[in-house]
């Protein structure tokens, strides 16, 4: 089987790039989204998201012929999903998120009108345990008259595989490239089928397993990710408590041959670690412990930077006596959920930057050079250039650790460095 069509189902920031990685290789691809501006951006050869060469690739890539987006699926000989997999709504304060299917039932339930005999879809989103199973019964229903791996094995007309996404944001085309991927195939032959697609591009290995292994895979690397960062945020307290530099403490530990301990920061963020640990624990409450708990020292990160700033207002008028709230200015720096992106989903600083906007009645200041203009539900003016920031305000509060913050501290006013860079 050869696959000279491949369709991107999910044009954001997994889908786009993915899209544009086949389509550098000379392959057909036809994109996916129900953004008719995402679609119509794409077409004119630019995107609408940022990460870097992703322009260039995109622009090449229409200009050439090789990449066109639609908001509705075309016949094509592999289905790559990569949409979005958020938390339904929260019912109650203390219950568990679990995990929103819809967008992956809306995508299967739409591929499949366009599926023929021989073809392979791949669920590329983060998923909870099953997904695949479950993505399969949705396209089944659609389609009686085509069979699938869950009744009819090896011999099912059209295969179905979890190869879960791991790439990093802000370097994503080169780990597209690079990394190795899983490869989980509801059959032998349906992960066989993926290798071949996926080795259009990867050159990475390509490790095969079942789908169910796959998708676990997948969430095991994020929630291990989020224990190590919760770790690193709890000693972050601790040594704040204990009057110790938390980074310089990191690093000696660091040292140690089998010591390799993460970066504290304001929370994680993000719509991968911050939401991915969930599905583990949503489907295992008693067993994940350490995952949960994990999860709720990161989510409570954000609060304590805020008693922080509390801490530094009370300080300032401690020692002038004179001086009201309303007299001091706030400067937050970085609202994104890390650095060098504008990516606000499940952002830590923006976070704090609403609860601070709430809470004080003078002046704030955001800082934000990859963003340029804020949602509407923001007042114009708060966003700020890092010099009239540095120049004006009494307390500098640095969220994310962005290249431009780095070699450039405000002279003036007090300081809460949350990422250790303006020590
Ligand atoms: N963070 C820290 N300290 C650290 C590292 C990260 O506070 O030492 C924070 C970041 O500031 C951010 C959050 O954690 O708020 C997440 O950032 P990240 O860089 O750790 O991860 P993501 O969400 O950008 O990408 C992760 C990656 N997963 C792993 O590294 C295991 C990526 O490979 C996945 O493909 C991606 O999730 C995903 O899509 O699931």
């Amino acid at each position: 089987m050869s696959f000279n069509t491949i369709s991107v189902v999910g044009l954001g920031y997994i889908g786009l790039p993915t899209a544009a990685m086949f389509a550098s290789k000379e392959k057909k691809v036809i994109g996916v989204d129900v953004n008719q501006y995402a679609v119509d951006t794409i077409n004119a050869g630019n995107i609408h998201i940022i990460e870097p060469e992703l322009d260039t690739m995109v622009k090449k890539a229409v200009d050439g012929g090789f990449l066109k987006a639609t908001t509705t699926p075309k016949p094509a000989d592999a289905f790559l999903i990569a949409v979005p997999t958020p938390f339904l709504p929260i019912k109650t304060k203390n219950s568990i998120p679990e995990p929103d299917l819809s967008y992956i039932k809306s995508a299967a339930k739409s591929v499949a009108k366009v599926l023929k005999k021989g073809d392979l879809v791949i669920l590329e989103s983060t998923s909870p345990v099953g997904a695949t199973d479950q993505m399969a019964a949705w396209m089944a229903e659609e389609r009686p008259d085509l069979t699938f791996p869950q009744t009819h094995g090896e011999d099912s007309d059209v295969r179905v595989a979890h190869c879960p996404e791991r790439v990093l944001p802000g370097n994503v085309i080169r780990e597209l490239e690079e990394n190795d991927r899983v490869i989980g195939g509801m059959t032998g032959k349906c992960s066989k089928a993926s290798i071949e697609v996926y080795k259009t591009f990867v050159q990475g290995d390509c490790v095969v397993t079942n789908a169910r292994t796959a998708e676990m895979a997948k969430l095991t690397e994020n929630a291990s990710r989020d224990v190590s960062i919760a770790f690193a945020n709890e000693l972050s307290i601790i040594c704040d408590k204990l009057d110790i530099d938390v980074w310089e403490l990191i690093n000696l530990a660091n040292l140690h041959p089998r010591v390799n301990i993460l970066q504290p920061g304001p929370g994680v963020g993000g719509h991968c670690i911050a939401v991915d640990p969930w599905f583990i624990v949503s489907s295992s409450p008693h067993d994940a412990k350490l995952i949960t708990t994990a999860r709720h020292v990161n989510d409570a990160k954000p609060d304590w930077v805020v008693e922080k700033i509390k801490l530094a207002i009370a300080n300032i008028l401690i020692m002038d006596s004179k001086k009201l709230v309303s007299e001091l200015n706030i400067a937050l720096y970085g609202l994104a959920f890390k650095a060098n992106i504008d990516d606000l989903r499940e952002s830590p600083a923006l976070s704090i930057a609403d609860q601070v906007i709430d809470m004080h009645s003078g002046v704030v200041m955001l800082v934000e050079p990859n963003i340029s203009k804020l949602s509407k539900n923001y007042t114009d003016g708060l966003l700020v250039d890092f010099n009239i920031a540095s120049c004006e305000a009494d307390i500098h509060v640095l969220l994310v650790d962005h290249a431009e913050f780095k070699g450039q501290r405000p002279s003036t006013g007090q300081i809460i460095d949350t990422r250790g860079i303006w020590k």
